[in-house]
């Protein structure tokens, strides 16, 4: 196991789910540990079986007929209860985990912030709306519509801080709202919050808080196009200090660190 979670990591550059660095990750990371582990008894416990039972029973000669076995109620009884007793627990300890990665502790609201994100071919963009301040749906807050189309993002002329790179306070819960301006992305960040996919016309979320200071990595993982291999997304985790000034600094500027997207529809949807 240690051995594979090594070589993920360095396949995936830390893009993998190995190594949760949050407690939305972590939280992913102890559903998903269990099913791995019991995935793979039940693999080499069946396939074992099979290939056991085929060469075992196998007719050795023309005249030879293998023994007709009808029905075994011990056998049939275990692959019945088994099964049923693995899938209620997964249930029940899915059920315990999920509340906690479906949404910002309601607790932790009023110290919370939401930040836009929107997915476009070929880059990604945080938007700022609001001062990050919490809500449950940054994105919607600021639709408008160009033509007939429905817009999420800033309209034109409006001055809002917008990077191309996710700035945030480390230890601060952070909602994202995802949307797209184009075709379907989807937005991985698995060593922090997973993955969500971002669907024109549709607001979805996710919300992670990074423990530590430092970066954090992760891609666009819905082919969406040419460049789709370019819509890498870089999380940089600040002090709360280092925040507050990069902020102030980005709000004077009314753009943050980077080129920003471009934050209007494109013409083919
Ligand atoms: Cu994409």
């Amino acid at each position: 196991m240690r051995v594979l979670a090594d070589t993920c990591e360095f396949w995936n550059c830390g893009q993998g789910p190995f190594s949760p660095q949050g407690p939305v990750a972590e939280h992913m990371h102890a559903v998903f540990v269990p099913v791995f582990i019991i995935s793979v008894i039940i693999f080499v416990g069946v396939s074992g079986a099979i290939i056991y039972a085929a060469l075992r029973f196998r007719r050795k000669s023309d005249d030879e007929e293998p023994a007709q076995v009808h029905g075994n109620n011990k056998l049939e009884l275990a692959w019945t209860v088994i099964p049923f007793v693995i899938l209620i627990g997964l249930f029940v300890w899915t059920a315990i985990n999920m509340p906690f990665i479906n949404g910002v502790p309601e607790a932790d609201k009023p110290q919370s912030m939401t930040i836009c994100v929107q997915g476009s071919q070929f880059s990604w963009t945080y938007i700022y709306y609001n001062d990050a301040k919490f809500t449950e749906d940054a994105c919607s807050a600021h639709k408008h519509t160009v033509g007939d189309k429905i817009v999420f993002g800033p309209a034109q002329g409006e001055k809002v801080v917008l990077t191309s790179k996710l700035m945030v306070p480390a230890g601060v819960d952070v909602k994202l709202t995802i949307v797209s301006t184009d075709v379907n992305h989807s937005f991985y960040l698995p060593t922090l919050g997973g993955q969500v996919n971002a669907i024109p016309g549709l607001v979805n979320d996710m919300w992670f808080r990074a423990d530590k200071v430092g970066k954090y990595h992760g891609a666009c993982d819905e082919l969406c196009g040419t460049g789709h291999a370019q819509m890498l997304i870089e999380v940089d985790a600040l002090s709360q200090t280092d925040y507050n000034t990069w902020y102030q600094k980005a709000k004077q500027d009314k753009q943050g660190g980077g080129a920003p997207a471009a934050a209007t529809p494109s013409p083919t949807p």
